[in-house]
């Protein structure tokens, strides 16, 4: 073999690494993606669908697609997620735009759906958090917010904080401190704090525990496809995962802050 060919693969590495294209978040990098290739980048996501949702690059950004609801109460999902979890260890921060677009449709069929980050265990998928816009019909109300969940192991333990959002588009940001979780939404006028921090401390994850990172699209309840094209999407995914000190610098420490039960919750909400 001669030199330049055996010297290859090792070239490509560091070719991926300065693009930003390795699979690997470690400490000190930035995982970016624009989608503006209308390829899935194999090199740093997994493809994974709940029931029939489906999820494509199309039209420079990640967009979702529902069949439409066969039984009732049941959900679709589909999304992108990490090949290499996240660490718990150090801090991280993760920012997605996102697009929810108006479908309509009467209270006479609730439903509801959304574009989302959801982070979970990667040693116990019953914990897990669940972030992103949401809208649709419940029970003769038309809503359109941002909403994270937790949910754990325990179940009754959720919790889970909302607020009304004003317009279909809008970027979300997820900050990991180490120890809790910190949530932001910006409609325009920059980054505000989605209630308080969410802890999870009862996730029973260590030093060594690492998160799974997932974005996509769901739609629950729909007696219509969610097929009209970019209506439902999400762009410029980002995670950063800053060296210790940068994260200090930054001021996130100083900041206070599955299985999927949105019925619930939204009772829950409404009560
Ligand atoms: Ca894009
Ligand atoms: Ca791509
Ligand atoms: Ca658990």
């Amino acid at each position: 073999m001669n030199v330049a060919l055996k010297n290859t693969p090792c070239l490509i590495v560091m070719l991926l690494v300065a693009s930003g294209l390795c699979a690997s978040p470690t400490v000190g990098q930035t995982l970016f993606d624009d989608f503006n290739d209308n390829i899935c980048n194999t090199a740093m996501w997994e493809y994974g669908t709940d029931e029939d949702g489906d999820l494509a690059e199309i039209h420079e950004h990640l967009e979702y697609t529902s069949p439409g609801e066969l039984e009732p109460d049941e959900e679709n999902a589909a999304y992108y997620k990490l090949k290499t979890p996240a660490p718990y260890g150090t801090g991280w921060t993760v920012t997605l735009d996102v697009h929810v677009g108006d479908y309509g449709g009467g209270p006479e069929s609730d439903h509801d759906y959304g574009m989302e980050v959801v982070v979970l265990n990667t040693a116990d998928y019953r914990d897990g958090l669940w972030f992103g816009l949401d809208r649709g019909w419940w029970e003769d109300e038309y809503y359109l917010g941002w909403w994270i969940e937790k949910t754990t192991d325990e179940g009754e333990e959720m919790e889970e904080h909302y607020a009304p959002a004003t317009a279909s588009d809008g970027a979300l940001k997820l900050v990991w401190d180490g120890t809790s979780f910190h949530s932001y939404y910006n409609e325009g006028a920059g980054f505000q704090a989605l209630g308080s921090s969410i802890s999870v401390g009862d996730w029973d994850m260590d030093g060594s525990s690492t998160f799974t990172l997932r974005i996509g699209g769901w739609d629950w309840g729909c007696d219509f496809a969610l097929d009209d094209g970019s209506k439902l999407y999400c762009d410029n995914f980002e995670l950063v995962i800053p060296e210790p000190a940068t994260l200090s610098l930054l001021g996130l420490g100083a900041l206070a802050f599955g299985l999927r039960s949105r019925r619930a919750a939204l009772i829950r909400r409404r009560n």
